[in-house]
């Protein structure tokens, strides 16, 4: 890890791991590289056939922090729009952290720097401009799927 300024992008992961990292875009860009296809499918109607996305697997990221024993969620957050999923399921080999879409560099329209993606029935997970990733013991829902149910009336599901 290199010395930082102040407004240079971090993404942070902390609570139940053995030590607290804050790593840079550079720092994501060691680990192995991934690409990972798949049919993105929005509630609210429409798809798009074969995004293709390249960057690094969550699982990963997280061995570098060490998650403890008791670690049983995994929240990711840009702000206050949050998702929870379980640490099982972000261990899979598909869960992947990604900083390319396209071949090319991730826009900010599109969650860059750095964004969420994994195969899944429900959008709202795919979190754009990750910056904070939390390990916890106990269940807490995230805010997204409300916050992306309200943008097409349906926030009581
Ligand atoms: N931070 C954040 N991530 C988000 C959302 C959001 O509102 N905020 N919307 C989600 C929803 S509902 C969809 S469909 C996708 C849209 O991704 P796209 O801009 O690549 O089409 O982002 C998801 N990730
Ligand atoms: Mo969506």
């Amino acid at each position: 890890m290199h010395f930082k300024t102040m407004d240079e992008f971090t993404l942070k992961i902390y609570g139940l791991v053995e030590k607290n990292i804050n790593l840079t875009l550079d720092d994501i860009k060691a680990l192995p590289k991934v690409g990972l296809t798949f049919d993105f499918r929005c509630v609210e109607g429409w798809e798009i056939k074969d995004t293709q996305w390249q960057g690094v697997r969550v699982r990963d990221l997280l061995l570098l922090a060490k998650p403890l024993n008791n670690a049983k969620y995994v929240i990711f957050k840009s702000g206050d729009y949050t998702i929870t999923l379980s640490l099982d399921k972000v261990m899979e080999d598909n869960v992947v952290l990604a900083y390319e879409y396209m071949g090319k560099p991730l826009t900010r329209e599109k969650g860059g720097p750095i964004r969420l993606v994994f195969p899944s029935q429900y959008c709202y997970e795919s979190v754009k401009w990750l910056r904070e990733i939390e390990l916890t013991d106990i269940y807490k829902e995230g805010t997204g799927k409300r916050i992306a149910l309200s943008r097409i009336g349906k926030n009581n599901a």
